[in-house]
């Protein structure tokens, strides 16, 4: 019996017992083999556990420290702690019958003095990690660096005055994808926390954004010179930790890879309670990512009405999550990304138990919100309707506009030509939304 297993008094895999099930530990809504728009459940929803927030947060905040005093936490032989922390993740994963697993380089392995140091410790895990992984189901599906811890980067890590904090923060990055690859990780992520500025007191912001472009373009081509056939994905995200951060959300995240020129190889992974705090709703940054193709993975949280920060919360909004879907899926759900889980439980929720009541009912919220999808999407109305009202732009005439045909000289003699004077139609929202509850 390993030291995992004493962690968790659980020891059989997570069962789905269907929605009438009165206990806390089953699935209501995830039945992984349920077949929904052609795959199963469990193939759809690509569901990975964050080691950051489950397994290496300690459970504090600004007002105080450690709540949780989780074992592996405290101990003297770091590399140790770090292995026993594999135990429990992999415990947790098998548990909850997860299919994937995420994880930064600094969550799983201690920072050394140098960064060759904080390399072979990494390496010693994602040895312990392999081996794992060829034994369980589990796999990855994406690592990423921590490039907002340190001190070092308080002033970033691409985007530093100092030249050497890039230089470091590279080569950090370059190990960390090379990790990925090694343990087959199907994306890789760059969030940028302190990719941003506090004050443009003290700020170039036109000098930042080419380092953050060159570091960016050094990464993709890093990815081909090894064979890494994962995506390289970027979290869009508004503050927090800086006041702005530069990938404040998909439209300026797109902007940004249309100007260095890595559209084609950078895709998104978007974080609910990030597009809320972009101002916007996870609905508007999937449908956008999708429109411009560049729709790649899904941090599945929420955040908190009253708080205007990242609170992290495992979701528990099927409705808006469905919505959310509803464009992914139509537009053919993911080839790489999945659903993993940046969200971490309250630093009251103690127990062990905890952790894997958190992960079910994300699971099950989310499994819902398919279901809602893909009755949305089966069903048929709500697709038919918009295909109605943009009919007009289907017509030979009008696709010659926007194929560039025609200008503006043409625009006037057509309202001539064919007495053009619109009569407005119904956008019919009400109904539209009573359509949605009708999926609920
Ligand atoms: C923080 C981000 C972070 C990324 C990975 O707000 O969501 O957890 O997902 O670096
Ligand atoms: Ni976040
Ligand atoms: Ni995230």
């Amino acid at each position: 019996m390993t030291a995992s297993t004493r962690f968790f008094t659980q020891e059989a895999p997570i069962q789905y017992e269907g929605r009438d099930s009165r206990n806390p530990l089953a699935f209501r809504w995830y039945d992984k083999d349920r077949m929904v728009l052609g795959k199963t459940m469990e193939e759809q929803l690509r569901f990975a556990i964050a080691y950051w927030h489950s397994l290496a947060w300690p459970g504090g905040d600004p007002f105080g420290g450690e709540t949780f005093l989780r074992p592996w936490m405290h101990g003297s032989d770091e590399m140790a702690m770090a292995r026993l922390k594999a135990d429990v993740g992999f415990e947790l994963f098998r548990l909850l019958d997860a299919p994937f697993f995420c994880f930064h380089d600094r969550d799983v392995a201690p920072e050394g003095a140098t960064l060759a140091e904080s390399n072979r410790n990494l390496d010693v895990i994602a040895d312990v990690f392999a081996e794992k992984m060829a034994r369980e189901k589990v796999k990855l599906l994406w690592g990423t660096a921590n490039l907002f811890s340190n001190r070092r980067y308080m002033a970033g890590g691409a985007t530093n005055p100092d030249p050497d904090v890039f230089i470091y923060a590279a080569a950090q990055v370059k190990h960390a994808l090379e990790t990925t690859h090694r343990l087959g990780g199907a994306n890789y992520v760059l969030w940028g926390g302190r990719e941003g500025y506090e004050t443009l007191l003290n700020t170039d912001i036109g000098q930042e954004l080419d380092q953050l472009g060159r570091f960016v373009s050094m990464v993709v081509e890093h990815k081909h010179k090894i064979g890494f056939k994962g995506a390289i994905l970027v979290e869009p995200k508004p503050q927090e930790p800086t006041k702005h951060q530069y990938d404040f959300d998909v439209a300026t995240v797109y902007g940004f890879l249309e100007r260095y020129g890595l559209q084609k190889e950078v895709q998104v992974n978007i974080e609910d309670n990030h597009a809320t705090l972009a101002g916007h709703t996870y609905e508007h940054e999937i449908a956008l990512a999708c429109a411009l193709g560049i729709m790649g993975s899904l941090d599945v949280n929420r955040g908190d009405r009253q708080s205007g920060w990242d609170t992290d919360q495992f979701p528990n909004d099927p409705t808006g999550m469905a919505l959310g879907f509803y464009h992914l899926f139509r537009a053919g759900g993911f080839t790489t990304g999945g659903c993993n889980f940046d969200a971490k439980i309250r630093r009251q929720s103690l127990d062990a138990e905890d952790l894997l009541t958190a992960h079910i009912g994300g699971m099950d919220v989310c499994a819902r919100a398919l279901l809602m999808a893909a009755d949305m999407i089966e069903d048929g109305a709500l697709p038919q309707f918009v295909e109605e009202r943009y009919a007009g732009w289907r017509k030979p005439e009008n696709q010659a506009i926007l194929r560039g045909e025609r200008n503006l000289d043409d625009m006037a003699k057509l309202v001539e030509e064919r007495s053009i004077n619109p009569s407005p139609r119904s956008g019919r929202q009400e109904y539209l939304e009573n359509l949605v509850n009708r999926y609920l």
